[in-house]
Formats: C-alpha cells, sequence, structure tokens
C-alpha cells in the first residue's frame, strides 16, 4: 500500500491543530504507519528542503521549520501522496480552498500549517529521512473492509 510523509509544522503544533489534523487523515480512512513530536536540526532542514535551496525563501523556510517543534507521520492507503496534498488544499493558503487545512487554518505561505510529500520519490525519500524502520508499524485495521 502506498505511504507518505506528513508533517505538522511549528505553527500547527503551537497552535494546538494536531488533533485535527490527525483527526482528518484517520476519518478519511488512511492508516497511521509512525507518528513522533520532534525537534528538526537545521542539517536535516536543509536536507528536507534541499530542492529549495537558492530560493528567497529558503533561510527563513528553514528557520521557521527548526523553530518549534514539528509532528512528523507516515500514513498508509489508496493513492495516500495526491489524496493528502488534495487534503492540504495550495502551498498558499490563501488559495486553498475552505475545507482544506490550510484552507481552513492558514493566512501566509511562510506559516502553512502541514508538509506533505509531493511525488511517490520524494514520499520515500522523506520517510527515509524522519523515520527508521523499526519506526514504522505494520499492522491491519479492522475497519479496513468498511473502506476498501
Ligand atoms: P508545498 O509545501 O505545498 O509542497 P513547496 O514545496 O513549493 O510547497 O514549498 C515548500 C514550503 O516553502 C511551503 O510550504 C512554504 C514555503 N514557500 C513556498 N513558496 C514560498 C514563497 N514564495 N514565499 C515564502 N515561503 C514559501
Ligand atoms: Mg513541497
Amino acid at each position: 500500500m502506498e505511504k507518505t510523509f506528513l508533517m505538522v509544522k511549528p505553527d500547527g503544533v503551537q497552535r494546538d491543530l494536531v488533533g485535527d489534523i490527525v483527526s482528518r487523515f484517520e476519518k478519511k480512512g488512511f492508516k497511521l504507519a509512525g507518528a513522533k513530536l520532534m525537534k528538526i536540526t537545521e542539517a536535516l532542514a536543509e536536507e528536507h528542503y534541499a530542492e529549495h535551496k537558492g530560493k528567497p525563501f529558503f533561510q527563513e523556510l528553514v528557520g521557521f521549520i527548526t523553530s518549534g517543534p514539528v509532528f512528523a507521520m507516515v500514513w498508509e492507503g489508496e493513492n495516500v501522496i495526491a489524496t493528502a496534498r488534495q487534503m492540504m488544499g495550495k502551498t498558499n493558503p490563501q488559495d486553498a480552498l475552505p475545507g482544506t487545512i490550510r484552507g481552513d487554518f492558514g493566512l501566509t505561505v511562510g506559516k502553512n500549517v502541514i508538509h506533505g510529500s509531493d511525488s511517490p520519490e520524494s514520499a520515500e525519500r522523506e520517510i527515509g529521512l524522519f523515520f527508521s524502520n523499526s519506526e514504522l508499524v505494520e499492522y491491519s485495521k479492522h475497519s479496513k473492509q468498511w473502506i476498501y
């Protein structure tokens, strides 16, 4: 089954949005495969956001993501990478539709509450950056037969 990496950013943790955000993915039918509250080091931030190195907002981005704890998660399910991106909404919360996480909770692109992998390649890379194999849990859920 497909897996993706999602992360409540420091603004979402400080604003007590972790529970609501976890709940949305649970209710949708996805399965939690791993989760942890952590502080990101500058080195990990720079590697995670390597594709944005050189862009004008890179330093601000690294500063923000290392400014407080994040809630890192791996979620599993059919088409979870693309579906989670839809549930997050557009990068700039002012363009994100109501009903999406960024549309409901954000106002500025610099503090847009959540990160999510944007492709199978980035999902694999980001899961590997943030989680060891032993931190990912394999189990079956009794509700599976009511979702698939
Ligand atoms: P996304 O997080 O939707 O995948 P992205 O990968 O293009 O978006 O950018 C990563 C993060 O960088 C994004 O969540 C917020 C920040 N960011 C993107 N564009 C920005 C900009 N023009 N000004 C400030 N921050 C920006
Ligand atoms: Mg991105």
